[in-house]
């Protein structure tokens, strides 16, 4: 059957829900596809129907039926079943507590976005996350790690570069350095806002293995354009096997903070 979504260059879905987020996108469009037509018949109708040589004088009583009204009415009655029974379930079934994998089950990772790419933060061997601070910001540390945490000395820590295991559920507590970002995984029908200060968790299933594009979908300065990063979806043996070099690319602790510099001395 013809596909509306198809026709616009939609991306291929590689996700467990993306079909049912397409699914409504497809209902939508063809409702959107139906409303044009009609009103674009309706504008021509009037056009013609109240010409000014067909009326040549005003009627101060104006639209008797009550056709326009139903018709309104129901345009707002598909709205609300489109809002109500599709699209609010859909996005519950993203955002509530208990529809999110059990943690032992999933693939955790922490997505930090900043002018302009993305740092992804895994807890490494021992599954628990390093503790991070913003004092110790700095070139090398680009999420802040603390070089004191025993937990964070395996952490992995990634550069635009996010690995996902294919048909393990993956989730995504999403935060930002500095402005606003948007985290937009359009193979996998996912996209949140990372805002500074917060911690917003996001998941999914990943099922068809290969190369994505991570983009950002915020306008959020001049190198907006170029905010962009990979997502890896693969099996588990090589997911195991990035983690590992990753472990080992990195230098055992972060480097220190640049002491502050001296006060200048005085005369
Ligand atoms: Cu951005």
């Amino acid at each position: 059957m013809f596909s509306i979504n198809k026709a616009l260059g939609i991306l291929p879905n590689a996700s467990e829900h993306g079909s049912t987020v397409d699914h409504l996108l497809e209902l939508c469009h063809w409702f959107m596809a139906f409303l044009f037509v009609g009103w674009i018949c309706y504008f021509f109708y009037t056009i013609f129907r109240f010409h000014k040589s067909r009326n040549p004088k005003a009627d101060y009583h104006g639209v008797q039926s009550k056709a326009a009204a139903h018709l309104e009415f129901s345009v707002v009655l598909v709205e609300a079943v489109l809002l109500l029974g599709f699209g609010l379930p859909l996005w519950g079934k993203r955002v509530t507590g208990d529809q999110f994998p059990p943690e032992t089950d999933a693939v955790r990772v922490r997505a930090v976005g900043e002018q302009f790419a993305w740092n992804f933060h895994y807890a490494g061997a021992d599954g628990i996350f390093g503790r991070v601070h913003t004092s110790f910001l700095n070139g090398s540390n680009p999420l802040g790690l603390d070089p004191n945490d025993p937990a964070g000395k395996d952490d992995v820590i990634s550069k635009n570069e996010m690995h996902l295991v294919n048909g393990k559920p993956v989730v995504i507590d999403l935060s930002s350095k500095d402005v606003i970002h948007s985290f937009s995984l359009q193979h996998m029908r996912m996209c949140q806002d990372a805002i500074p200060g917060t911690m917003i968790p996001m998941w999914f299933r990943p099922i068809v293995a290969g190369e994505y594009d991570i983009i950002c979908a915020q306008l959020c300065g001049a190198g907006h354009y170029a905010m962009r990063a990979i997502m890896k979806v693969e099996t588990q043996a090589e997911f195991d096997a990035w983690m590992k070099e990753q472990a080992s690319l990195r230098p055992a602790t972060p480097a220190p903070a640049p002491a502050p510099a001296a006060a200048p001395a005085a005369h």
